[in-house]
């Protein structure tokens, strides 16, 4: 009897003691932005669902889009932006969204959904997660004291002028270091179609770059967060949240330095970043449970409150703080010269990716 009891102890135990382990069995492994969600939006997804989550970050639409086409991502939710997505959809390399899982998805701005079909028709394969624009984050104190009056604080030239850049060098400049996101910036401060399919607008682009190559401390697109906060660099080309996020964390470290952020007069590019499930995904229930979470009311605004993007959710506005709902860095303006990102030809891809290599290596 002794014995018998201890075996049942021992059993129940055993079932007690499993319980956790079967609860992370449901797991959800996404790959998102770096420096791109809310301070415990991930906490509060594995508390509400029981679903463990592996949570990785990339900086690069071109690091996630090797990993995406290469068919085995090892991923169930990706975030490329949408014209990235256009070309992994014809790829095949997404599963259709079962939208009877998102029922947040009445949450979402019905404009913004409409624009996003000319990558995705039908919004078939993905969800809004956040969108911005291209931009430049700089220390007002340093430029106003390397540049004086002068200074085309609402320009590229800026960054794109050699006369300006030349006395930034030792301050510091960045570069986001992606083809897709500087060369069309280029086209355009040089009043060229920033998706233009012509190479020999691409050479007018690299030797306005190489121009100014020798002046740029670095291309990254992550790590000037820290150093624009700190004063290692001076300006960034980067992207609106991240130089708000800079902004924020020079303010908290009482360090002295001001970072502000522009959209250049000439006109930018604004995107939206996009939420998918890569065709090998493992958890696709779970999957969809993470999408379903980020279009909620609060979890999207508290996104934004902590990230300082554009929401692509309406019903979170009631919750968006009204500082960043105001902001024009943030929602520009009616009237903002923006343009977006086309899907372009395989062949202006390689021109593309040619083109920033020799910018890059300075030859
Ligand atoms: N740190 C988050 C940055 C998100 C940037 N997405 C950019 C896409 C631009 N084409």
């Amino acid at each position: 009897m002794q014995h018998l009891n201890t075996l049942l102890c021992r059993a129940v135990l055993g079932t007690l003691l499993s319980l956790p382990a079967l609860a992370a069995d449901k797991t959800v492994k996404v790959y998102n932005w770096s420096d791109y969600i809310g301070e415990d939006t991930i906490e509060k997804f594995e508390g509400a669902t029981g679903i463990s989550v592996t949570y990785d970050v990339f900086d690069s639409n071109e690091v996630l889009e090797a990993k995406v086409l290469s068919g085995q991502s090892g991923y169930d939710v990706v975030v490329p932006t949408s014209d990235y997505l256009a070309r992994h959809i014809k790829a095949g390399a997404y599963q259709k969204l079962d939208k009877s899982k998102i029922p947040n998805w009445k949450n979402l701005d019905t404009d913004l959904l409409a624009t996003l079909e000319n990558y995705d028709p039908d919004n078939a394969y993905a969800a809004p997660y956040q969108w911005g624009t291209t931009g430049i984050g700089y220390n007002a104190e340093k430029i106003a004291a390397l540049l004086g009056e002068d200074a085309p604080t609402d320009s590229w030239a800026l960054v794109f002028d050699p006369k300006y850049a030349s006395k930034l060098k030792g301050c510091g400049i960045s570069i986001l270091d992606s083809a897709g996101e500087v060369l069309p910036l280029v086209l355009n401060y040089l009043g060229l179609d920033p998706n233009s399919t012509n190479p020999s607008d691409y050479e007018k682009a690299e030797a306005l770059m190489l121009s100014v190559r020798d002046n740029v401390r670095y291309f990254h697109s992550s790590r000037y967060i820290t150093d624009l906060a700190n004063g290692d660099i001076c300006v960034a080309i980067g992207w609106s949240g991240d130089i708000f996020q800079a902004a924020a964390r020079a303010e908290e470290a009482e360090n002295g330095i001001e970072v502000l952020y522009y959209i250049p007069k000439e006109g930018t590019a604004m995107w939206a970043d996009m939420m998918a499930i890569p065709k090998d995904a493992k958890n696709v229930d779970e999957a969809h449970a993470w999408i379903n979470m980020m279009l909620d009311a609060q979890i999207g605004a508290d996104i934004t409150n902590y990230v300082w993007y554009g929401s692509p959710n309406k019903a979170a506005e009631a919750y968006i703080d009204e500082e960043i709902l105001s902001h024009p860095g943030i929602y520009p303006p009616e009237g903002t010269n923006l343009f977006t990102f086309k899907v372009l030809p395989t062949k202006i891809d390689r021109v593309m990716t040619r083109t920033w290599t020799k910018i890059k290596s300075g030859k």
